[in-house]
């Protein structure tokens, strides 16, 4: 059944904790077509039975069986095994087995109208501040993050739509949003969840497959809701390490001229990843970190007098 389901178009199931789902999607379906195996030449079946033409007037009487009793009764006794059997474990799996932050990468995420905002605490652990009176889309801080504040300074924010994450290790995504209701839907991580204005939610799954995959937004939330979508990057291990710390070095030095090649490289980790070949944006991720670390040293070289001479130049 669920390989009948995933020609007839479910996407793979890529988490370590999605089978739950699956199987309550196959049970429902299973459900579902003995019903219509039943129903269908009953309906078609009645349809010509009492026709109007050999039937002119109502039977007052009716039928006098108790099998549709019987029938009914049957079907709310699987919909119980549907609900007790399949759909409260999985939720259950869901909401109370959240595996232990110890052993999960925590990052947030921020909807926005039309887009999603990633968050990384970076080395620290712990998220910077943010405040909605610090949120200034012209200066590209979307989530309002305080930079004054000391754990903010390592914080790691990529480009907005695109979350990076390792294999085979739990995620826990904490979901919040700036405006409206949104929802936040990767289908191959059987992960669907709607984000709350006022409410932080967190959700978890562990990616079992290196490769890029879409993020949308499962949730109407304004006119360019079509557009609200975004990349969920899974890497090795150790490609995701060396990412994020070029990713956070290159947000440190802050100057495209210098990054310029270590970003080249960054882009070819994320173009690998979407071709299915994790090794090779490994390696690329790898040679970006040590572009992005010559290019901090270039910067710590040049020191701030240069700066100030361009200053003085333009006056
Ligand atoms: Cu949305």
């Amino acid at each position: 059944m669920l390989e009948l389901l995933t020609r007839l178009g479910l996407p793979a199931n890529l988490s370590a904790q999605g089978g739950t789902i699956d199987d309550a999607l196959v049970w429902t379906h299973i459900l579902m077509v003995i019903l219509f195996l039943f129903w269908a030449p009953f309906f078609i079946y009645t349809l010509i039975r009492f026709r109007k033409s050999k039937n002119p007037n109502a039977s007052y009487k009716g039928i006098r069986s108790h099998f549709s009793n019987y029938m009914e009764g049957g079907v709310a006794v699987f919909e119980v095994v549907l609900l007790l059997g399949f759909a409260f474990p999985a939720w259950e799996l869901r909401v109370n087995e959240v595996p232990p932050a110890a052993d999960a990468e925590i990052v947030r995420v921020v909807a926005q109208q039309f887009k999603w905002n990633v968050h990384y605490p970076g080395p620290d652990g712990e998220f910077g501040r943010t405040d909605v009176s610090l949120i200034n889309d012209e200066v590209l801080n979307f989530i309002g993050l305080d930079y004054e504040s000391e754990t903010a300074k390592d914080d790691i924010l990529p480009p907005q739509g695109h979350l990076h994450l390792p294999v085979d290790k739990p995620a826990i995504i904490q979901l919040s949003t700036r405006d409206v209701i949104h929802s936040f839907s990767i289908p191959v991580m059987r992960v669907k969840q709607d984000v709350i204005p006022g409410m932080r939610i967190p959700v978890w799954f562990e990616p079992t497959q290196t490769g890029s995959w879409e993020i949308a937004c499962a949730q109407l939330c304004g006119n360019s809701h079509y557009e609200m979508k975004g990349y969920i990057h899974i890497h090795t291990q150790k490609g995701y390490d060396a990412f994020m710390d070029a990713l956070s070095i290159v947000n440190e030095i802050d100057d495209y001229d210098l990054t310029f090649e270590a970003d080249k490289k960054l882009n070819k980790v994320i173009k690998f990843l979407r071709a299915g070949d994790a090794e090779t944006a490994e390696s690329f991720a790898v040679e970006a970190k040590s572009l992005a670390k010559i290019a901090l040293q270039e910067k710590e070289e040049m020191g701030e007098e240069d700066e100030w001479e361009d200053w003085d130049e333009w006056e």
